[in-house]
């Protein structure tokens, strides 16, 4: 499905002939009339975040922005940098399984942009990693023949907002996560193209060809939980922009000629309703890889915040309750040179009963 009929089917073309699109620039949309789409009332005049509350079902309480036929530019598969800010709550209870392929989909998943199973293609996606009283950074990439999962070791859910970053390096494979400019962990992954292979093949079309964010894309089951919490200023460019320690951003990223998607989330307040637009202001070329809103669950997620990574609002210490006892010990090895595991065709029936993804 092309955008515009996604737009249209989501009942998101809110314009139409008799009202002219006047200019197009990043961040904003500007119609004849002085319209402006609702989600730039700013009326967060420092900007805004999205809060989500990881329910995790029924296709809501994240964001779903479609690959594109043919492609969009959000749609990366060799090298990148996919940073943004997060504030993790206590809510996120989820392990993944460091060092081994797909490990990542057991975390509180933040970022998802997998295929259902193993197939020929590749994919890539972010959580959160519950280690004792500490939520780290769980970042993997697979294709056809095996991936890796690499998890740091910094904790991100102290309460605090967090710059995070990962690289993919498409030649050799590395893999890096960076915390607030700190370089937490590093290793291997599969070389070659990762893209999405738009138009392919699908039983899932409502969760394959997209990237979403804030949520587990599939609604695969509570094994696979999604993210609560703050998400801002997602950026994907398509360099690697960090190979060591950096000073963290000061301000709202902003897009340059490497960037091929950047959602500052800056709409509200209230609700992100369904259907709600957001908006890629990275100007890429064959963009913008616009995303919706999908809304609901209890507590319904999600919600537009004024609570931002640079609102100055007082961020106090969380502590997070005890750790509950696991019902089964998760075999992890966190080796962040391991060799990427080699388990076709599909490693997750290996280690996880009743699996979907
Ligand atoms: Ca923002
Ligand atoms: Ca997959």
């Amino acid at each position: 499905m092309d955008y515009q009929k996604f737009l249209t089917a989501r009942g998101l073309k809110t314009y139409h002939a008799g009202i002219r699109v006047m200019v197009l620039l990043p961040g904003f949309v500007l119609l004849a009339a002085g319209l402006t789409l609702p989600q730039h009332s700013n009326a967060h005049p420092g900007g805004a975040s999205l809060r989500f509350y990881g329910n995790g079902v029924n296709d809501i309480d994240r964001v779903k922005i479609p690959l594109g036929n043919p492609s969009r530019p959000v749609n990366v598969g060799g090298d990148f940098t996919l940073e943004f800010w997060l504030k993790a709550d206590a809510n996120n209870q989820g392990q993944a399984t460091c060092g081994a392929n797909d490990g990542w989909i057991t975390g509180n998943i933040l970022i998802d942009r997998d295929i259902f199973g193993a197939l020929e293609n590749g994919d890539y996606g972010l959580s959160l990693h519950r280690s004792g009283n500490t939520r780290r950074i769980a970042f993997g990439v697979s294709n056809g023949n095996g991936g890796n999962t690499l998890c740091g070791n910094i904790n991100v859910a102290d309460g605090a907002w967090h710059h995070v970053a990962v690289t993919r390096n498409a030649s050799t494979g590395q893999l890096r996560i960076f915390v607030d400019g700190v370089l937490d962990a590093q290793g291997s992954g599969p070389t070659g193209d990762i893209s999405y292979q738009v138009g392919r093949a699908t039983m899932y079309p409502n969760s394959d060809p997209f990237l979403v964010l804030g949520a587990e894309k599939h609604d695969a089951g509570s094994q696979y939980p999604s993210f609560s919490g703050w998400l801002d200023d997602v950026r994907l460019s398509n360099i690697i922009r960090y190979t060591g320690d950096f000073t963290r951003p000061a301000a709202p990223l902003t897009a340059d000629a490497n960037t091929v998607a950047l959602y500052s989330l800056d709409g509200g307040p209230g609700n992100c309703t369904s259907g709600s637009l957001i908006t890629d202001s990275s100007g890429a070329s064959g963009g913008p890889s616009h995303g919706e809103c999908r809304f609901g669950g209890s507590p319904a997620g999600p919600v537009w915040s004024s609570d931002t990574p640079f609102s100055g609002t007082p961020t106090p210490t969380q502590t997070l309750p005890p750790t509950p006892t696991p019902s089964r010990t998760l075999t992890q090895t966190p080796t962040p040179d391991a060799t990427p595991s080699i388990c076709a065709p599909d490693c997750r029936f290996l280690f996880l009963p009743l699996v979907r993804r």
